[in-house]
């Protein structure tokens, strides 16, 4: 295949790849810092990342790509849109919801009548890691026959995805710190290549927030502190799925029926 490795050419082919294996948008970006390193560690310095603490045992590297793969050029970042349509509530009777989340004791809890809780669109269909992971797969493997080294990473990755994405050009960054784009609005996960080929880089997009601040009067709990910054110990994607201890009993009412991550910033 080096044969066709020409950059210009090799560019159009992987697009069209990325493409034909249901990515929504394939972009370039320089693999260098990302712009709001500096911004992470204050969030982990306000304690905001909670228990999470496997995001500050590789803040370095988090933080530069090329302490990852060190003659990385570019990262090639890709979109893929999980948008299915109106939220459903789920029917938590059966102990397991249609995610495979366990809910047994929602379901003791509201005995009376068929308890209902609310999952997150994301979480709808199969594991979006094991789906994705298998089309960047296939990707590495075109990149390695142009002569490339590549690491591949969709959330579990030591990188700051939304900074690569935004320079990338797949979207400007929101005050709820989800990464929005005027075709999808929030509704993407993001996967990222990063690689030792070189590759023209995309020009980042326009940020089109203005004074809107939905995001963060939608917020059920108060997590968005300030625009661009999200407390994950309020955040109720946090607290139903990362938070391994229990739920703080003030934020309690404030969850409702959300089972599994929440939308409510995504949405409008
Ligand atoms: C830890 C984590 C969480 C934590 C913390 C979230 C947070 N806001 O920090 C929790 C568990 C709460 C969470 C929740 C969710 N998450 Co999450 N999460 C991550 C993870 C693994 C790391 C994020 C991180 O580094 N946070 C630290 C903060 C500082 O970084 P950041 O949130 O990315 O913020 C950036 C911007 O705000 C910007 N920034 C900072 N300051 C400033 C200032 C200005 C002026 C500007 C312009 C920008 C800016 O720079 C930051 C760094 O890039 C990423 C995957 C990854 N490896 O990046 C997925 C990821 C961000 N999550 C994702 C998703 C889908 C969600 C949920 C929607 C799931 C749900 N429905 O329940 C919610 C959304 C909550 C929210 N408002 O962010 C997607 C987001 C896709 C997108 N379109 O943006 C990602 C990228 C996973 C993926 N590969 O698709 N998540
Ligand atoms: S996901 Fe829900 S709780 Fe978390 S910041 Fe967004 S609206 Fe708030």
């Amino acid at each position: 295949m080096n044969g066709r490795s020409g950059s210009a050419d090799r560019r159009t082919q992987l697009v069209a790849l990325a493409r034909e294996l249901g990515f929504d948008l394939c972009r370039f970006a320089k693999a260098e810092t990302p712009e709001h390193a500096a911004e992470f560690r204050d969030w982990l310095d306000r304690g905001d990342a909670g228990e999470m603490n496997y995001l500050a045992r590789n803040a370095e590297r988090r933080c530069d790509p090329r302490q990852i793969l060190s003659d990385a050029k570019t990262v090639i970042v890709l979109a893929l849109n999980y948008f299915q349509g109106a939220h459903k509530t789920h029917n938590v009777e059966a102990g397991v919801s249609p995610a495979g989340v366990a809910t047994e004791m929602i379901a003791a809890d509201t005995a009376a009548t068929t308890p209902t809780g609310r999952i997150a669109r994301y979480a709808w269909g199969e594991d979006y890691h094991k789906l994705i992971e298998k089309k960047l797969a296939v990707i590495d493997q075109f990149l390695c026959e142009c002569d490339g080294r590549q690491k591949c990473y969709v959330d579990t990755g030591p990188m700051l995805e939304r900074d690569h994405a935004a320079r990338a050009g797949i979207g400007w960054h929101g005050k709820s710190t989800m990464l929005l784009n005027r075709q999808f609005g929030t509704w993407f996960f993001l996967a990222e290549i990063l690689t030792t080929l070189e590759f023209a880089p995309d020009i980042a997009e326009k940020n089109y927030c203005g004074r809107c601040t939905r995001c963060i009067d939608a917020c059920p709990t108060g997590a968005i502190t300030a625009p661009h910054q999200v407390d994950a110990r309020r955040c109720i994607s946090y607290l139903t799925i990362e938070l391994k201890g229990s739920i703080p009993n003030e934020l309690r009412p404030l969850i409702g029926d959300r089972i599994y991550g929440c939308d409510d910033c995504l949405d409008g």
